[in-house]
């Protein structure tokens, strides 16, 4: 059974207990079980994780390029700053990269309007909350 890696970035963690205007009142573990039900459905295993480092972010992508059929990120605000993950991800292609955002990302401050990850990712969700994981696992699913 092929594996997609559901990454998440820093402060996803929070989901759920702040901010439920804007992110939905969801936790990170309510969207990890929307997850492996989507993928069982869809015949693929997942494996969720969460950092709020970059770097382990970085070393997660590296494992994908070995381990894993295709890449969910949701890298949260290195979204909008990290060369080193846009890298990363350069240097797993053509592993596939799907970006989600729970928020949409272009409603929102200007400096969140820019991503360091879409010139990498086979394709951008946001702004449908938690179902947008699900949408991405579909659409790596098709892909693969
Ligand atoms: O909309 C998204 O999924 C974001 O990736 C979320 C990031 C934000 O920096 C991106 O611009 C868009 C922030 C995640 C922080 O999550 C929180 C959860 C609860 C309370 C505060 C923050």
């Amino acid at each position: 059974m092929k594996t997609i890696f559901v990454l998440n970035g820093p402060n996803l963690n929070a989901l759920g207990k702040r901010e439920p205007g804007i992110y939905g009142g969801k936790t990170l573990a309510d969207i990890e079980a929307d997850c492996q039900t989507a993928a069982a459905a869809l015949g693929l295993a997942v494996d969720f994780r969460q950092t709020n480092h970059e770097g382990v972010l970085v070393d997660w992508i590296h494992e994908a390029g070995e381990n894993a059929a295709g890449i969910v990120l949701n890298a949260g605000a290195y979204t909008h700053t990290s060369i080193a993950l846009q890298d990363a991800i350069r240097a797993v292609s053509p592993l596939p990269v799907a970006e989600v955002h729970l928020s949409n990302i272009h409603a929102r401050e200007a400096f969140r309007h820019k991503s360091m990850v879409a010139p990498v990712a086979v394709g951008m969700i946001c702004g449908f909350g938690p179902l947008g994981y699900t949408l991405a696992l579909q659409a790596l699913a098709a892909r693969l």
